[in-house]
């Protein structure tokens, strides 16, 4: 049975979800969109007891501060580093995101990304559209298998990937923050050592503070000139500048990215390059992994009401 109009509590949609998700929600909450103006324009501030975002557009300190009666932040996503955790600890909201369900298919677009780029997949497609197959031919194209492979981050996303790659008979190896001590791939000590070894730099680090410009220019030129480099993680990951500059002047061979600075209005100069295969931020976009992650949002605020553990924490409330 839903509750009654007045007893939902009043929940902040700063980011949409599927209908699927929406109509059970509805059922028990009532469900705010965000104005495009933001906060200032909401006549229900006051009363917003939670809020769910997408990694991507997260919650500022501006936005957690102008909602007195927030206690919870649910991020429809794996990857919290737009959510402002200072400001949300400061005022007492606890913050979930959707760990796990996602790490098969973030995983699956950075091997589809590297497959696409090597084998030149979309020139090929769009040959073929043209009519133009019997007049041109493609290039040869790069192999996986018998490659290098250095994954920045091995996290949970960067271990899924390092396993998928072990089946195309490449050689692994990572940088992490911390040792991976049960790990058997060969570590290297920083970002720059292992793009100098390696032949495809997959990132699949967290992004946040700690991490931006991991992935700088040094590292880059240090892939070489028939380097790959595929991004799953977050734009912010990568000296852009210097990808871009990289992809110009031909200092690496290419790179596959589904992640960029400044999503969806991403740097013109991607558009206009010959060696990018760029993907709109879809590695966790398949139906079955939307479904699991928006049951985990709806778990996260049914606990929360209901003054349950948080299936999946980030930051607890302390008082
Ligand atoms: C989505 C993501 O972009 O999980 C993340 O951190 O980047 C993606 O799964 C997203 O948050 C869904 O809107």
């Amino acid at each position: 049975m839903s509750a009654t109009r007045s007893s939902r509590p009043k929940v902040l949609m700063v980011s949409s979800m599927p209908e699927w998700d929406l109509a059970p929600m509805r059922e028990a909450y009532d469900l705010i969109d965000l104005p495009a103006d933001g906060p200032s324009g909401l006549a229900s501030a006051a009363d917003i007891a939670a809020l769910v975002t997408s990694g991507g557009k997260g919650a500022d300190a501006a936005l957690i501060e102008a909602l007195p009666a927030l206690a919870l932040i649910t991020v429809y996503g794996v990857g919290y580093d737009k959510v402002d955790l200072d400001a949300a600890s400061r005022c007492n909201v606890a913050v979930t995101n959707t760990p796990d369900v996602l790490t098969n298919d973030v995983a699956d677009m950075a091997l589809a990304l590297t497959l696409a780029l090597s084998r030149r997949i979309v020139d090929g497609d769009t040959l073929v559209r043209s009519g133009a197959w019997s007049e041109k031919s493609m290039p040869l194209t790069g192999s996986i298998s018998g490659r290098k492979i250095g994954i920045v981050g091995l996290g949970r996303i960067g271990e899924a990937i390092a396993n998928r790659f072990v089946g195309f008979d490449t050689e692994i190896g990572y940088w992490n923050r911390s040792p991976k001590p049960l790990s058997s791939w060969r570590a290297f000590p920083t970002p720059a050592t292992l793009a100098a070894w390696a032949d495809i730099l997959v990132v699949a680090v967290a992004g946040g503070n700690d991490t931006v410009g991991l992935v700088n220019a040094e590292t880059i030129v240090a892939l070489g000139r028939d380097g790959l480099l595929i991004n799953i993680s977050r734009g912010t990951t990568i000296d852009e500048a210097a990808l871009i500059a990289a992809l110009e002047s031909g200092t690496i061979a290419g790179a596959g990215l589904d992640v960029f600075l400044n999503e969806p209005a991403i740097d013109r100069r991607f558009l206009s390059l010959g060696n990018v295969v760029l993907s709109p931020h879809q590695g966790s976009a398949t139906v079955a992994t939307r479904r699991a992650m928006g049951e985990l949002v709806r778990a996260n605020l049914a606990a929360h009401f209901a003054g349950e553990t948080l299936p999946t924490t980030v930051l607890h409330r302390h008082r």
